[in-house]
């Protein structure tokens, strides 16, 4: 390496350093100056640890039956296969309606959908139910511009009980800097993976202020006041493919509440690109209008 492109890399190192630091989450884990200075062997051994290790997202668990009883998978409703037909997930708002994110709905027919509830294993049947009707918000129009928020009502009511619950929106807006989330989701473990069996839980997630997800190295500006971001910023630890739609869920004194939607982010446990999620409680004055009349509720 010329001593040119070595100092190159050097700013460009430090810049990450730099920008990984000031994101706080690994700032009691990191000695500044031994991160910027040391042997290349030295930087390299930082910048993995710094990255996370592997490209393996999620570094979930597996969910216990019972354990989050809103969960549902979206599934296509013409493939038998239950663990090849999941496409997304969602989250019981009432027993016959489903927050999801638009995108995982939007150009979709009722009919192509089935909504499977109160399981864990995605080839265990559960609770199906046909789609009645699908409510995109008005103004939809990509994940990455914001308002990724859809419901879906079901034909037949779900059968409410240990399994199968429905969860509260929460009722702020803003979360506090030290909010730790809770994510779920049948999706894929590493990027460009494939959808999982057992449902998996990734706890203690961190909240990402929006003026840090939007810093330059993240998102640079693109992410929406109706966003939530959360992760770690050395990555890692992800939300990916096919838990679109899922819930991003928030521990109150009064129990659980639906915090956000799985919506997007570049690729999955990237560092610094963090878990873009729907910001709900912006939403819920249109939920609960459409949960009252999907007629009348502004939709697509
Ligand atoms: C996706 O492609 C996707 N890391 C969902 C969530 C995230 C990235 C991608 C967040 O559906």
């Amino acid at each position: 390496m010329s001593r040119g492109q070595r100092s190159w890399r050097r700013a460009g190192w430090s810049l990450l350093v730099a920008a990984a630091l000031s994101c706080g989450a690994t700032a009691q884990s990191i000695d500044e100056k031994a991160a910027m200075n040391g042997s290349e062997d030295y930087q390299r051994a930082v910048e993995a640890w710094l990255r996370g290790l592997e490209p393996k997202v999620i570094g979930g668990k597996p969910a216990t039956a019972g354990q989050f009883p809103w969960q549902v998978s979206l599934d296509v409703s013409w493939i038998s296969d239950l663990y090849r037909a999941h496409f997304c997930g969602g989250s019981i708002y009432a027993d016959e309606w489903i927050v999801t994110a638009a995108h995982c709905v939007v150009g979709t027919r009722p009919q192509d959908i089935v909504v499977t509830a109160g399981t864990t294993d995605l080839t265990t049947a559960g609770v199906r139910r046909n789609v009645k009707e699908i409510v995109v918000i008005k103004g939809y129009v990509g994940a990455r511009k914001g308002k990724d928020i859809a419901l879906l009502r079901l034909f037949e009511k779900l059968p409410l009980g240990p399994q199968i619950q429905a969860i509260p929106l929460v009722e702020a807006e803003g979360f506090e800097d030290a909010t730790r989330f809770t994510v779920t989701g049948w999706g894929a473990t590493s990027q460009g993976g494939r959808p999982v069996r057992q449902l998996q839980f990734l706890e203690n997630l961190p909240h990402v202020p929006l003026l840090q997800c939007n810093r330059p190295l993240s998102y640079d500006g693109a992410i929406k006041p109706d966003m939530v971001c959360a992760g770690f910023a050395q990555g890692g630890v992800d939300s990916c493919q096919g838990d679109s739609g899922g819930p991003l869920t928030v521990h109150t004194e009064q129990g659980e509440r639906l915090a956000g939607i799985v919506s997007w982010g570049e690729g999955c446990g990237q560092p610094l690109k963090y878990g873009v999620y729907t910001r709900v409680a912006k939403y819920a004055d249109w939920i609960r209008a459409c949960v009252a009349s999907s007629l009348t509720c502004e939709r697509r």
